[in-house]
């Protein structure tokens, strides 16, 4: 007789792949040296001045230092760093765009995504199957609301279980992720399934942290996409659910309300919603 191990991903197991794939794409940035020094002596002052406001003691400190160890050791730098940082960088690109609004790209981003046409269902199985169907249609376009052809919306997000594929080992690889190739005038129509809340893993150091701020691990239901067109700069963006829960209260800091989705659900049982993307110009 076989028992069979729950398929439940771990901090560190999600953790790790995230971390593996991260190191894989090798980060750059033509940052200046003396840029780079400004804010390397800024970041350190401002984390003494946090020690001196809290007279942080010699234990704290070496707690925080093995915190620091154990975030690395479990993989979890790319979930740590998404949830409570990423969300002010996003804000800073935001300053120099006007088209449709960004949101934070989160660990879980795969590029490359097999191409799917403009009318499409995402790769999915027959559980994912017995999910609520939602239909994700709409258009690519300028600022002037002009179509655009050759646009491409790369779409992925988690399943009913709050798992995404190639993080979580149960998954076919391409799990409800695809590139979809928008038609001549930016249009598409994609069919997937409703997605559930995702709850940060509790069990590893960056669950340790968020209990200790009385915080709550969730993130509200939403989809993610990077949408792009030749000549135009691509957009980062998450779209969520009206009315669901955690929105006024996501842990990664990460709605808008802008990007709040209202799907209509017919007497097919299917949510259809409407969302257009504008791209600002390259
Ligand atoms: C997610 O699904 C996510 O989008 C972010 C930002 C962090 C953890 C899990
Ligand atoms: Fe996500």
């Amino acid at each position: 007789m076989t028992t069979t191990e729950p398929v439940s991903p771990s901090a560190l197991g999600s953790g790790t792949a995230a971390t593996d794939k991260f190191k894989g794409a090798r980060a750059t940035a033509d940052t200046s040296p003396e840029r780079l020094a400004a804010i390397a002596r800024d970041a350190l002052t401002a984390l003494h001045q946090v020690i001196r406001d809290h007279g942080v003691t010699y234990p704290e400190y070496r707690v925080f230092k093995q915190w620091l160890i154990d975030v690395g050791e479990g993989g979890e730098w790319p979930l740590f760093l998404d949830v409570f940082i990423e969300h002010s960088v996003e804000e800073v690109l935001a300053r120099s765009r006007r088209g449709t609004k960004g949101s934070i790209e989160g660990p879980y981003y795969v590029p490359d995504a097999p191409e799917l046409p403009a009318e499409c269902e995402l790769p999915m199985r027959a559980e994912d199957r017995a999910q609520t169907p939602l239909i994700f249609a709409g258009q690519v376009t300028d600022l002037d609301g002009n179509g655009l052809g050759d646009a491409k919306v790369e779409l992925w997000h988690a399943d009913a279980d709050g798992y995404y594929s190639q993080f979580a080992p149960h998954l076919p690889e391409w799990n409800l992720r695809g590139t979809i190739v928008t038609d001549a005038e930016g249009h598409y129509s994609i069919r997937t399934i409703q997605p559930a809340p995702y709850q940060i893993p509790t069990d590893g150091p960056t669950g340790t942290f968020i209990e200790a701020q009385n915080g709550h691990p969730w993130r509200p239901a939403h989809l993610h996409l990077i949408v792009s067109a030749p000549g135009r700069e691509s957009v980062t963006t998450q779209l969520y659910f009206r009315g669901g829960e955690w929105i006024d209260s996501d842990v990664a800091s990460a709605t808008k309300p802008e990007l709040i989705l209202d799907p209509v659900t017919g007497d097919d049982g299917v949510n259809r919603v409407t969302y257009n993307f504008a791209l600002d110009p390259a």
